[in-house]
Order: structure tokens, then sequence, then C-alpha cells
């Protein structure tokens, strides 16, 4: 249940699991990834019911990598690079239009990958935000400069309403479990490198693979 103390979001617990994301080369762990999302899904959800539809589809798209990680083939989801080395190597990507496999690995993280980047420019804004900035309006410019370019007129819509009742950036700050403002600032500053170089890394490997526009 939303509210409850294992669902509280903590942005300390995503700090942590972004953090632990990259092993020592570089790679992108899936299951600290996944578990980032999670971390996130929980704030999501402490937002109220009109988010639904948003945390409804993260959750799906978790679901998806975690039966990946879980199942047969799960030697091969131990990191991002690993998976789209495998699902290539075997045919398992639909790449230019939708196919036999119209749920990879590949194309359903490529999702949630386009959203971290919204996190990174959405947090980035209330790092800098002043204290009458409005949530609605920096969420809605994060949105616009990074996922809206993937999403389809009805999305964008429903997004742009959700938008509108965000909670303040008071309410946002306690939410987050850090503190004063002063100390929800400064995580936000610790915590968006890890985000930024957790995305570079993915931007990278899947622009290297032409994987961007994945359907
Ligand atoms: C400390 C602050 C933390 C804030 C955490 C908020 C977490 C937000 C999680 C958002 C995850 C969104 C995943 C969207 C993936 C996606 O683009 N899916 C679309 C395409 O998928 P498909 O399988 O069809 O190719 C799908 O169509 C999406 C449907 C749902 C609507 C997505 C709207 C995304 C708005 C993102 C902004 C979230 C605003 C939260 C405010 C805090």
């Amino acid at each position: 249940m939303a509210g409850s103390e294992d669902q509280k979001f903590s942005l300390q617990e995503v700090l942590d699991t972004f953090k632990l994301c990259l092993s020592e080369n570089k790679e992108v762990y899936l299951e600290q990834y996944v578990a980032g999302w999670r971390g996130l899904v929980k704030f999501l959800n402490s937002l109220g019911s009109v988010f639904g539809f948003i945390s409804k589809d993260a959750v799906s798209k978790i679901q998806i990598l975690v039966s990946y990680m879980k199942g047969e083939n799960a030697s091969h989801y131990a990191t991002v690079q690993s998976m789209v080395k495998y699902e290539l190597d075997n045919n398992l990507v639909d790449v230019n239009k939708k196919g036999s496999h119209p749920e990879s690995g590949c194309r359903t993280l490529l999702r949630l990958h386009r959203a971290l980047r919204w996190l990174e420019l959405f947090l980035d804004r209330l790092r800098t935000s002043t204290e009458d900035s409005k949530t609605s309006a920096l969420c809605a410019e994060a949105y616009n400069e990074s996922l809206a370019q993937h999403h389809p007129w009805m999305i964008r819509k429903a997004a742009g309403m959700a938008f509108l009742v965000l909670p303040g950036r008071q309410t946002f700050f306690e939410v987050m479990n850090v503190g004063p403002p002063e100390q929800v600032v400064a995580k936000l500053g610790e915590a968006l490198p890890l985000i930024s170089e957790v995305y570079q890394i993915t931007e990278d490997l899947y622009a290297q693979h032409n994987l961007l526009d994945l359907p």
C-alpha cells in the first residue's frame, strides 16, 4: 500500500541504487538499474492516483526486464551491455518495425532510458529552483525537452494534465525524506552526476548499436 513503511520513498535509497549501478569497467548492472526505477515508482505512487497510468507503464516495463533477469537466460541479463549483445547476437530485437519480439529487453529498457533523461533534466531544474518555482512548470519543461518527443499526442496531453496536479516544491522536497531544503538541494547535487553517468553510458551503447529508435 502506498504510504506504508516499506513503500516509503527515500531519495537516499534511489541514490544508493544508482551508485551501485556501475561496475568497475562501467557496465550498467540491470538489477540495480531496475531497483532504482522501483524506488522512483514508489515516489510516484506516493503522489496519488492521478499518476497511476504513468507508474503502471513503468511497472510493466520493470516486470518485463525482471522476467528476463529471472528467466532461463538470466546470465545474459546481468548488465545492459550483456543484454544488448545477447539479444542482438540472437536476433531477439525488432530493429525497424514491430515483429516477433515486441517486448525485447533492448526496446523495453530504451523506454526507461528515455525517462531517465527526463528525470535528469527535472531533478536539475528542481535543484536550481527557487521557493516560488512551480514544480508543474519544471516538470513540463523537462518532459518537453525529452520524453515528449517520443510520445504521441494523447500521452502528451494526459501527461500535461497530470503535471498540473503535482504538489508544490515544499511538499515535493518533504516527500523526498532527506531533511530541510538545503539538504535536498545538496542530495540532488550528489545524485545528478550518478544518474547522468548511467544515462550517458547507456546512450553511447545504444547509439553505437543503432538502437536509439527501436519500435
Ligand atoms: C525525486 C523525484 C523523483 C520523481 C520520480 C518520478 C518517477 C517517474 C517515473 C516515470 C516513468 C515513466 C516511464 C515512461 C516510459 C514510456 O515512455 N512509456 C511510453 C512508451 O511505451 P511503449 O511500450 O508504448 O513504447 C508509454 O506510452 C507511456 C505511457 C505512460 C505515460 C508516460 C508519461 C511520462 C511522464 C514522465 C513524467 C512523470 C512525472 C512524475 C512527476 C514526479
